[in-house]
């Protein structure tokens, strides 16, 4: 099976494993994250980076405050069992970010995690739900397969539909796989919030900061200095 996992994903550049976690494990993560957050929390972000990225989320670092169920869960064995199958042995986990979108928020447009400069440098998103993503409330996950190839996401809307997309509503327990260079997107959030949750990972001999500058249609965005490090026209 995980053979089949592999391939899959080698060719797709992402995987969508429903029921790979134990529901009561995800309700009390739900929990956790409902409490850190509260339900209408402040935005993090500049005014800059919310209108040229079309993305507003906010994210939160459980792991750097020992909140030990989500140490726990980045210890599952049958997650790290893949994520070295995928990755290979000496692969290092970037931690975990919890990311939250507000009710009538607008998602995340398409971006790419890190720039497709060398194929070999890239991340894995290994992202965990922790409710339905019903698609009646938006926040599904919008990936082309095989865009991990593909290089630079072209110049355009933040939020067109793109040829050969695939719509993906994640159920709570399910695991996405999804490679940093496919070209991906969340689609805008309805009257309720929406949370994800991602255990980053990168294969050895890839930095660690390697999704600092994050690959959206209209510019290149560097997290570390909150800043646009490329306009990107047409
Ligand atoms: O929240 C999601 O479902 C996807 C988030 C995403 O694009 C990412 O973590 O890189
Ligand atoms: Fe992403």
């Amino acid at each position: 099976m995980i053979g089949e996992w592999v391939l899959q994903f080698r060719e797709q550049g992402y995987l969508l494993l429903d029921d790979f976690f134990d529901g009561d494990q995800m309700d009390h993560l739900h929990f956790e994250i409902f409490d850190h957050f509260g339900y209408d929390p402040d935005h993090f972000h500049n005014d800059e980076f919310l209108d040229k990225a079309a993305t507003e989320v906010i994210p939160w670092f459980p792991m750097q405050e020992g909140v030990a169920s989500f140490k726990r869960l980045s210890q599952h064995a049958t997650l790290n069992f893949l994520t070295q199958a995928l990755l290979g042995k000496g692969w290092q986990s970037l931690g975990c970010m919890v990311m939250f979108s507000k009710a009538q928020s607008r998602g995340q447009a398409w971006h790419q995690d890190c720039p497709p400069d060398e194929p070999p440098v890239y991340n894995l998103n290994r992202l965990v739900y922790t409710q339905d993503v019903d698609p009646a409330n938006g926040g599904q996950v919008v990936v082309v397969p095989g865009s991990h190839t593909f290089g630079l996401l072209p110049v355009g809307d933040g939020h067109e539909a793109l040829p050969n997309q695939v719509i993906l509503a994640p159920r709570k327990g399910s695991l996405l796989l999804l490679h940093g260079h496919a070209w991906h997107r969340v689609t805008p959030v309805g009257d309720r919030p929406r949370v994800s949750t991602n255990f980053r990972a990168v294969p050895e001999q890839v930095p660690l900061d390697v999704t600092d500058i994050c690959v959206y249609r209209t510019m290149r965005y560097q997290f570390s200095t909150n800043q646009v490090v490329q306009e990107r026209v047409s």
